[in-house]
């Protein structure tokens, strides 16, 4: 049985292999691109190296453009083993190292690798602070602290963290992931050196949420997106809260594509962005392929758990080199973006290993929905 979503178009449009010539890219990427490299920044301690640099979460903070980057760690590795650290539960690092010729190891994706059943993540990231006066060229902030996981829930690192402003008060939602599962995490601080922990708000799998910067008729809202690995998949969904801590009233309003640029799973990025038109808020999408573009939805002011627009084609595509080759290639991801007006732009992870910046028009989007 073939299960119609509410939001998925009658017209058949063409499927992936044929995006790559029908381009409607609308992004104007920086030419200083990519603005941070893994060998850019010192690693976080003798023994390891930076692997990546990638999926930003964005704010403005004392007349600056903040970037809080994920920065992904490793040993090097040595010929005939894979080795990644974990963090302990009680504190403290180890490294784990495997047999790569064992014929219990399946290590085909980058990023993961499964070993006797159990998952485990090729890097350790943690997230760091950089700032900029300019938006182009960013510095690490080292008179802030470093956030690293902490206790149980985040021994395999912390990842792709959206900035929220609620007043005077930052919410970092970000992914938690360890053994028990992929999960989203808040801490919140108003002056970037002080952390408050309120631990796990969505429990595994879940990731990819971000909170709306006002409340709307009273109430909190945030996107998240769990997975279902069974019936379901790996939708957008909306969920409500009285106080952004405890969130339920949870609406599905956005699922993937079969046919399209966002078939296999799709999450959305940064705080959703207020238009005269409605809540424009960029996503990602993959395909079969694991190609990830992006895309928008637009939903309606007062109900945003009511779509009324969604691109049919990517508005941003992976094209250049630096977001074909890399880490993880053919990846442009974004969790993290400023808005001037009617220009929006996006801090992206290229390729899982490059942070690149890119703006669009807000006015362009919305006239391709
Ligand atoms: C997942 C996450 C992201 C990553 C993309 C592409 O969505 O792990 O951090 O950028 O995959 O690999």
């Amino acid at each position: 049985m073939k299960l119609i979503s509410p939001q998925e178009p009658s017209l058949k449009t063409p499927d992936t292999d044929m995006y790559m010539q029908i381009t409607n890219d609308i992004s104007t990427r920086f030419e200083a691109n990519p603005l941070l490299s893994p060998a850019d920044l010192q690693p976080s301690m003798p023994g390891l190296e930076i692997a990546c640099l990638l999926n930003p979460g964005v704010f403005r903070y004392k007349g600056k453009t903040w970037l809080i980057v994920r920065v992904a760690e490793r040993p090097p590795q040595r010929e005939g083993t894979i080795s990644f650290p974990v963090l302990k539960p009680q504190g403290g690092m180890e490294i784990v190292t495997l047999p790569a010729d064992d014929p219990d190891l399946d290590a085909t994706d980058p990023r993961v690798i499964n070993f006797r059943g159990a998952d485990y993540l090729t890097t350790l990231s943690h997230l760091r602070l950089l700032n900029s006066e300019d938006g182009v060229h960013f510095r690490e902030a080292l008179d802030h602290p470093p956030l690293w996981g902490q206790g149980l829930y985040e021994t395999f690192g912390i990842e792709d963290c959206r900035v929220s402003q609620l007043g005077s008060a930052y919410y970092l939602t970000y992914t938690s992931v360890s053994p028990n599962g992929v999960a989203v995490g808040l801490r919140t601080t108003d002056d970037w050196q002080s952390f408050q922990s309120h631990g796990l708000i969505f429990p595994p799998h879940n990731k990819d949420c971000a909170l709306f910067e006002t409340t709307i008729g009273g109430k909190y809202y945030a996107f998240h997106r769990p997975s279902s690995v069974d019936i379901g998949g790996n939708y957008i969904w909306l969920a409500s809260s009285p106080d952004a801590i405890h969130w339920g009233q949870h609406k599905l309003i956005a699922r993937t594509r079969t046919g399209y640029w966002d078939s296999q799973r799709i999450g959305a990025g940064a705080a959703p962005i207020l238009t005269d038109r409605g809540w424009l808020a960029i996503y990602h999408g993959a395909d079969h392929k694991h190609r990830y573009c992006l895309g928008a939805l637009l939903l309606d002011l007062e109900d945003p758990s009511m779509v009324i627009g969604r691109s049919d084609h990517p508005i941003m595509e992976p094209t250049a080199p630096y977001e074909t080759t890399g880490f993880f290639g053919h990846v442009v991801f974004t969790n993290g973006h400023v808005v001037d007006g009617d220009r929006l732009t996006i801090y992206y992870g290229a390729a899982d290993e490059h942070v690149c910046g890119a703006h669009f028009s807000i006015r362009d989007i919305l006239a391709t929905l």
